[in-house]
């Protein structure tokens, strides 16, 4: 049966079922596309299924052009039909992995994702999670589930982890040139799902679980959370020593070894870092363990949005304005820079803070024309003039590129720069960096 399947997947007869057409699993359907293998985009989702039909792309690196190509070909196959999984002879989930509002892990998506393959789940395919989770999910939640129908994992049906490592937007590293961790439950697993995606992706990691492979990407964005929650509080340490983080970091990173530079913000967003990590923190407490670094860069990062409020609320003082019925203009509010995604944006909590004191807020981010906070809707303003000598502060939470931020000091009363984006403006009395 392994030679078979092996040489499926040598001659790209192999059909590919991917499970969520997001930022992860559309770049990874045309990537395999490209090399000619035929794909089954499978979707809950009826809206971007019907989108995709129609050859449009919602996914900032995908090409309207490449899915008309794919689909036109009749390489790509959009449905929101799970049945396809029958005929797929690999399965790829791409699912979310959010948490609860009680920070814990929601693996809800991948359970359904996992209970419609078990319906179809046949001899001789290959089911592949590369959605983040904490480790121990592909052993101790999909395992289960695809084996309750009898068939065996390592001699019926493979299972394996591969942890995504989309960053959406970089130039440099696209899906076929980042390098891919591939953990099975089975040595066999391991080997026959290197195999698939060398098809599509230069270099291939295996290891020798899928815990371990779990494990290797929460490691990745740990040590991200981690060294942003130091920075953060380092900034607050120079703060009070009326020190400026900014050159700290500047010329520490001219050691060309042992240092990477992270910076102080308003806050970390994103859908990966802020979450990940708690993933992590949320499975060593069920093993009676206390991941103290993670859970206090948590604690020290979500201190940033009201740290950047007081530094608002002390520059309207200094001016002799209170917060309340002040106009506020946040400048930037996705989570970080040239991205439209807003999850868990700190400038979420920042405009909420703000809106809670009696402030009046807008916003300007040349990303999103609206934004929806609760019952708030706010229309995002006009970049010109009056939008900034109207507002008694602006506040620069993202510092997207393409902005005239000399235009914005020349034309403000007051900036409070969370993200040191004016360093190359000479510092004016209007200026507040954090
Ligand atoms: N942030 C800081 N200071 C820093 C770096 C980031 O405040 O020094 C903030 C950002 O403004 C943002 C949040 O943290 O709000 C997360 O930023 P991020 O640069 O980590 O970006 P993400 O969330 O897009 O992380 C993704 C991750 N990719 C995957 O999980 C596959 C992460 O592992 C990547 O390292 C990161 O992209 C990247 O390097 O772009």
């Amino acid at each position: 049966m392994l030679q078979k399947i092996r040489n499926k997947i040598l001659s790209k007869k192999a059909k590919i079922a991917i499970i969520g057409l997001g930022y992860v699993g559309l770049p990874l359907a045309l990537a395999f596309i490209k090399k000619g293998f035929k794909v089954y985009g499978i979707d809950v989702d009826k809206d971007r299924v019907k989108r995709l039909k129609a050859s449009k792309s919602y996914i900032l690196d995908v090409p309207s052009q490449d899915i008309k190509k794919a689909i036109l070909g009749g390489y790509l196959l959009v449905t929101t039909d799970f049945s396809n999984i029958k005929k797929s002879d690999a399965i790829i989930i791409c699912v979310p992995t959010p948490l609860y509002k009680t920070k814990e892990p929601d693996v809800s998506y991948i359970v359904s994702a996992v209970k419609n393959i078990k319906k179809y789940l046949r001899r001789e395919q290959i089911v592949v999670l590369e959605s983040t989770t904490y480790p121990g999910t592909t052993e101790e939640v999909m395992l289960p589930v695809l084996e309750s129908g009898g068939l065996k994992e390592g001699r019926d049906f493979y299972l394996a982890f591969s942890p995504e490592r989309i960053d959406p937007g970089n130039a440099r590293y696209k899906t076929s040139n980042t390098p891919k961790i591939m953990g099975g439950i089975s040595k066999n697993s391991t080997e026959l799902a290197k195999l698939l995606y060398e098809q599509a992706i230069d270099t291939i990691v295996p290891v020798s679980s899928a815990k371990v492979a779990e494990m290797v990407k929460l490691l990745e964005n740990t040590f991200r959370i981690v060294n942003i929650g130091l920075v953060n509080e380092l900034m607050l340490m120079c703060d009070k020593m009326d020190i400026n983080i900014w050159e700290v970091i500047d010329a520490a990173k001219t050691k060309p070894y042992g240092f990477m530079p992270f910076y102080p913000g308003p806050g970390v967003g994103g859908h990966c870092i802020p979450v990940d990590p708690i993933y992590l923190s949320w499975k060593a407490r069920m093993q009676g363990f206390e991941a103290r670094f993670i859970d206090l860069a948590s604690q020290v990062n979500s201190e940033m949005p009201h740290y950047v409020v007081n530094k608002v609320t002390e520059a309207l003082n200094y001016r002799k304005k209170p917060v309340r019925c002040s106009k506020i203009l946040i400048l930037g509010v996705t989570y970080k820079k040239d991205v439209k995604d807003l999850r868990e944006s700190p400038s979420l909590e920042i405009i909420d803070l703000l809106l809670k004191k009696g402030a009046f807020v807008s916003y300007y981010d040349p990303h999103l024309p609206y934004l929806k906070i609760g019952k708030i809707n706010l229309k995002g303003l006009k970049f010109d003039r009056n939008a900034f000598r109207d507002s008694d502060c602006v506040v620069i939470v993202t510092d997207h590129s393409g902005v005239d931020y000399k235009f914005v000091v020349e034309n403000s009363d007051i900036v409070v720069d969370t993200r040191n984006i004016l360093k190359g403006i000479r510092s004016k009395r209007n200026i507040v960096r954090i």
